[in-house]
């Protein structure tokens, strides 16, 4: 009784853990690569290449034919009967249109056939468009105007209206098709979707993937009507209920009971959103702990005692899915990560080790020169830079200090990060950090001083289907999140950095930071 599985079906691959909460290791994990093992879906990212205008799809039967190939493997790894807890999480925004066969054929798989094939009829909508659609700017704001403005639309489902969120998706569809909408009787996110499949009845969507639609609001956590009347007729009937993260949906279906050795009346809890569940499984879901995930773009994510939206609408709001009592969780995204970094390192053909030791060089603060390291277009703030701008000595400012450079680079990132997060309203107790730049001390120095807050090191590898186990385990096998996080969680405690600096050097850098930025464009929202 002490097994629990969890299931991360992403963009590019499908993933499962399972965890044994008496032991506290991992006794199996499992991956199935899309493109790799599913050539027939000729999609080797994880989606359809060549849309056009931005339209990014996948093939919602791929999911399914990979959900099967990674229980087999599984199976050969571990025994499924010692299982007695399910959950999961699916890429966010992610949407599947299902007809009135939908829960008919659901109800009476035959686990001697194929998934996939058994379930091809029940699509309204062939392919699902997926986050990384971005064909929808006209639907944003037909949405944004029938509500009274994106500030509304901020205010009640915790983002303004975006393109890659289902509201704007649902509605394209039903402008573009509206003969396959009126088709459509259910349409399930890619985590209440898979849900539904292994349980065999129609599950709810959850507060934390649910909030990626801008149709939930964030103060009931319910549909909202008036974004649902602006988004497409009869959306309200199409929906499946909203529940927070510790429902219990229902136990393991018949077909994966028979199919892969799982006991019967294994409970399985409602499946969430990837982020959500990535901040579970990296022991983040209590307010004070952040994690900065620095990657292509660097991403913020943390939970929230109560949820509020972000006034100037960069950030965005999803329920926290332990925190049944309608907690929150609030990730932010920052275009200009490593991308940036490794700019201003091309430009003095530094390497690693160079921009490394260029901090060792420089004083915390670097003088007062400052950079607004924007070398593309950025989501927080929202503005249309393609250059940095600097200000300082002139020397800095003709970009012939390279050291000064360096840190002014990383320095405006974060200055950047601490302003712009200030509307989640809670203090930074501890920052986990992950992603490639995550190793360098020297970047996590700047960070802890910048947050006044202790920096440590996570191990992130499949953070997602281990917030699926956790969550399963909490639930249904009666052991505290507490301690399934101090089992399964533990960042590296060996290299936490600490604030060493004086905090009013970065809080007038920070007002400096902010000048800077904003005098330059009048026009971002701040
Ligand atoms: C979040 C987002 C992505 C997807 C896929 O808003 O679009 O992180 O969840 O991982």
């Amino acid at each position: 009784m002490s097994y629990a599985l969890g299931i991360d079906s992403s963009t590019q691959s499908c993933s499962a853990l399972v965890i044994d909460v008496i032991s506290g290791k991992v006794v199996a994990d499992a991956s199935v690569n899309f493109g790799e093992k599913l050539p027939q879906y000729k999609s080797p990212s994880g989606f359809i290449p060549g849309g056009e205008n931005g339209e990014v799809h996948a093939d919602p039967r791929m999911w399914l034919d990979a959900l099967e190939l990674l229980l087999d493997d599984l199976s050969e790894k571990c025994d499924l009967s010692k299982v007695s807890a399910v959950s999961g999480a699916g890429q966010q925004h992610g949407s599947v249109y299902l007809n009135n066969q939908w829960l008919d054929t659901l109800a009476a798989l035959n686990a001697d056939e194929v998934l996939s094939e058994q379930l091809d009829s029940v699509f309204s909508r062939a392919t699902s468009p997926i986050w990384m659609d971005s064909s929808t700017s006209e639907e944003c704001r037909e949405i944004s105007a029938a509500v009274g403005g994106d500030d509304i639309v901020c205010a009640k489902s915790g983002s303004v209206a975006v393109e890659r969120f289902t509201g704007a998706q649902i509605r394209k569809f039903y402008k573009t098709d509206s003969r396959l909408y009126s088709q459509t009787c259910r349409i399930h996110l890619v985590s209440s979707f898979l849900c539904s499949v292994l349980t065999g009845v129609d599950a709810p969507i959850d507060s934390g993937d649910g909030a990626g639609m801008n149709l939930l609001n964030i103060g009931t956590w319910q549909w909202d009507e008036e974004l649902l009347d602006a988004t497409s007729p009869g959306l309200l009937e199409r929906l499946p209920e909203v529940s927070q993260g510790d429902t219990v949906v229902g136990t393991m279906s018949d077909y994966f009971v028979q199919k892969f050795g799982f006991s019967r009346e294994v409970p399985v809890t409602i499946f969430t959103g990837d982020n959500p569940s990535s901040l579970v499984g990296m022991g983040a879901s209590k307010p004070g702990r952040v994690v900065v995930s620095l990657g292509t773009s660097d991403t913020f994510f943390a939970a929230m005692a109560s949820p509020v939206s972000d006034p100037a609408g960069c950030g965005h709001v999803f329920g926290n899915p332990v925190d049944a009592s309608g907690g929150a969780m609030a990730l932010q995204c920052f275009v200009n990560g490593s991308l940036a970094r490794e700019a201003v390192k091309d430009r003095y053909g530094y390497d690693w080790d160079q921009f490394t030791d260029a901090f060792s060089k420089t004083a915390c603060g670097n003088e007062g020169n400052l950079m607004v390291p924007f070398f593309t277009p950025e989501s927080s703030p929202r503005c249309d830079l393609t250059e940095p701008l600097l200000s300082g000595d002139e020397a800095f400012e003709r970009w012939d200090l390279a050291d000064a450079s360096v840190r002014a680079c990383v320095e405006g990132q974060f200055l950047n990060m601490k302003q712009r997060t200030a509307w989640i309203g809670v203090a930074t107790e501890v920052i986990y950090l992950t992603g490639g730049a995550s190793k360098n001390d020297a970047v996590a120095q700047v960070i802890a001083d910048i947050f006044q807050a202790k920096v440590e090191r996570l191990a992130v590898s499949g953070s997602v289907a281990l917030g699926g186990a956790l969550r399963a385990a909490s639930n249904s096998l009666e052991v505290e999140m507490g301690v399934l996080e101090a089992m399964f969680c533990q960042p590296d405690r060996t290299s936490t950095i600490r604030p060493k600096n004086d905090a009013s050097i970065y809080e007038l850098a920070a007002i400096g930071w902010d000048g800077l930025c904003f005098s330059a464009n009048p026009n971002i929202s701040r």
